[in-house]
């Protein structure tokens, strides 16, 4: 198999995750990074052993060389970038969250469409062991049709040290992790019709909301809660695990704290571990997002070998962000929003 050729851009916290991955990826491999932190490229470079490196993105394509471009840099500059790739026709992976808002997301899918790029978000939350384990559950009809879920992500744990940038922003919960679980709730039960919300902000030292409760309309009918804290100190941290409820008409699934997953149906109560693998370089509690991280890498590259569209697609992640912003505009007006409507 020829190796795929990438570019990184965004050498900060988390790209050390994409780096390791990309190490254990089968049919690619980074050859050239980038970062206009001059610090932070020689970190990387010299951990990974990438020479090829650039401070500035415009410099990076115009040498040119490489498949595909892993776009890790934080949410302000998403649309310079994937358009700075449609318009060089580089594949582009871009993380989460894709862009600041709906419509320069839905410009952003656009751009990558008329240039005929695939375009993957770095949506990975749904590629976790755990959460892949309560899919497989589904598909094999463990519960028959669900018709209610609760999705829920509550926690204490300091995110500010490793991410300073989250305590700053006007929206922090929804939009940093929500928007995660938001996207699991929809691979696990479906499109969403409509949005209700509530957030509030907790912790006096950050700017944004550190807890929120949305309720969705799905649009097979289920309805399901999607709930997140930062502000929940419990006697066992669960950091960074996100525990699903599920009820369906012919029984009921639980992904508990510390991996379990317990199916009750008609047969009675099989409970299994779920525990995600602790890579080499992983270290817990991150292993589980770790893992996931290799698991999107390595579907991208799967998916373009075999030219079929990605499973957080940016056209897909459109759906997941629009939760987002019906979310944050129900907690603000006391309103439903039909999603629909902002699609
Ligand atoms: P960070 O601030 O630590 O790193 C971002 C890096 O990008 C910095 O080194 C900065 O200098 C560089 N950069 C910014 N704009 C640039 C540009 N135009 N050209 C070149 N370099 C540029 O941020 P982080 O914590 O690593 O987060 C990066 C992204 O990853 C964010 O969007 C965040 O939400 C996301 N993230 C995702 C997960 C996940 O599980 N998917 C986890 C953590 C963070
Ligand atoms: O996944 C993320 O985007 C991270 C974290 C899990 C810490 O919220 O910011």
């Amino acid at each position: 198999m020829t190796e795929l050729k990438g570019a990184l851009i965004g050498c900060g916290f988390f790209a050390i995750n994409q780096m390791h991955a990309w190490n254990d990826v089968r049919g690619a491999g980074i050859v050239a990074i980038c970062d206009r932190d001059p610090e932070r490229l020689k970190i990387v470079g010299d951990q990974f052993g990438i020479d090829r490196r650039y401070g500035d993105a415009e410099a990076l394509f115009a040498d040119g060389g490489f498949d595909f471009v892993d776009i890790a840099t934080t949410v302000q500059s998403h649309r310079f970038l994937v358009e700075l790739a449609a318009a060089n026709k580089v594949p582009a992976i871009c993380q989460k969250p894709f862009a600041k808002t709906l419509s320069d997301a839905k410009a952003m899918v656009e751009a990558c469409r008329n240039a005929g790029i695939p375009l993957m978000v770095h949506e990975n939350f749904r590629w976790q062991t755990p959460i892949q384990a309560v899919r497989k559950a589904l598909d094999a009809d463990a519960i028959g049709t669900p018709f209610w879920g609760r999705f829920s992500f509550r926690s204490a744990y300091d995110v500010f040290s490793g991410q300073p940038y989250l305590a700053e922003g006007e929206r922090f919960i929804i939009e940093d992790l929500g928007i995660h679980t938001l996207d699991i709730a929809r691979y696990i039960l479906g499109d969403v019709r409509s949005v209700t919300a509530r957030t509030k902000r907790v912790n006096p030292r950050i700017k944004g909301e550190d807890v929120a409760t949305i309720l969705l309309d799905h649009e097979n009918d289920a309805t399901s809660v999607v709930d997140v804290s930062y502000a929940t100190r419990l006697s066992r941290e669960p950091f960074p695990e996100t525990l699903i409820e599920l009820d369906g008409s012919e029984g009921t699934i639980r992904l508990t704290q510390g991996y379990g997953l317990e199916i009750t149906n008609a047969k009675g109560t099989t409970t299994t571990d779920v525990s995600p693998k602790l890579l080499s370089w992983a270290s817990r509690p991150w292993h589980n997002i770790q893992e996931s991280v290799y698991a999107i890498e390595q579907h991208w590259v799967d998916q373009l070998e075999r030219g079929a569209e990605h499973s957080t697609s940016g056209a897909d992640n459109l759906k997941t962000f629009a939760l987002v912003e019906a979310a944050y505009d129900s907690a603000a007006r006391g309103q439903t929003i039909d999603v629909g409507a902002i699609l």
